[in-house]
């Protein structure tokens, strides 16, 4: 997959170097190209920013510098990439939309600083390509730069070989499956005491079958606690009889 950001932070993508993404990076499964904003800019100061029309307070992003950088990363590869708009405005980032972009064979981001970017520029290449405009959730940022860490270490992980062993996934809180509706439950590891705390007895018992039951009580548990919006809007039919006896 390849992956352009166009930002005036180059450095804030600097984690893209390491962990699951670096790693993804180094063995050829991810081509990430960082630009910077203000090479498309042709004033002393670099100004990427103007007042909004119509008064307010903050400033936007101007709209030629985005499109002289849009027009040359477009331009640059093998066919349309699908252009990702990180904004509190947008639609909700999910598990499902990391799961369709991860199927895409180009993605291009563009975070943006102060009030966003002018409206034009989204219109014009929504003209040319597909763009999404898309959020990560009901809180304000002061930049789409984290949005873009967040969305890409999504995706990554969801790219053929990129996670060491593909069961990794099947069990993820929000994949789809058996466990689908239901956010993940605790986990243990050795030693089996810790300050004086152990571990439950069901899991070192070897009887799959219990385990497997206590796994989806201890699920169920956890997202009516923490979740509870996500059992009323599952399908009843993910329910069975033990579960709704919780
Ligand atoms: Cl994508 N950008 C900003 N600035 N704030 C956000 C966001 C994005 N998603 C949630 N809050």
């Amino acid at each position: 997959m390849r992956l352009d950001v166009v930002t005036i932070f180059p450095e804030y993508l600097e984690p893209l170097n390491v962990s699951l993404v670096g790693k993804a990076r180094a063995r050829g499964q991810l081509d990430v190209r960082i630009h910077d904003l203000r090479d498309w800019t042709h004033d002393k100061h670099n100004t990427v920013d103007d007042t909004p029309y119509g008064g307010g307070p903050g400033m936007v992003m101007k709209p030629e510098p985005w499109g002289e950088a849009l027009d040359a990363v477009v331009e640059s590869g093998e066919g349309l990439p699908t252009i990702v708009v990180p904004t509190p405005s947008g639609r909700p980032f999910t598990q499902e939309l990391a799961v369709e972009l991860s199927e895409k064979p180009w993605l291009v981001f563009t975070p943006a600083r102060y009030e966003g970017i002018d409206r034009r520029v989204i219109e014009e290449y929504a003209e040319r390509c597909d763009v999404r405009e898309v959020s990560i959730g009901d809180y304000v940022l002061a930049g789409g730069e984290a949005p873009v860490l967040v969305m890409v270490e999504a995706i990554a992980r969801l790219l053929p070989g990129v996670l060491g062993n593909a069961e990794s996934h099947r069990d993820d809180s929000f994949a789809p499956g058996a466990m689908a509706d239901l956010l993940e439950g605790p986990v243990y590891t050795k030693p089996p005491e810790w300050r004086g705390r152990g571990i439950p007895d069901v899991l070192l018992s070897g009887h799959h079958g219990k385990i497997a039951r206590w796994r989806r009580d201890e699920a169920f548990r956890r997202t009516t606690g923490n979740r509870p919006d996500l059992i009323e809007r599952a399908d009843p039919a993910a329910f069975d009889k033990k579960d709704r006896e919780m």
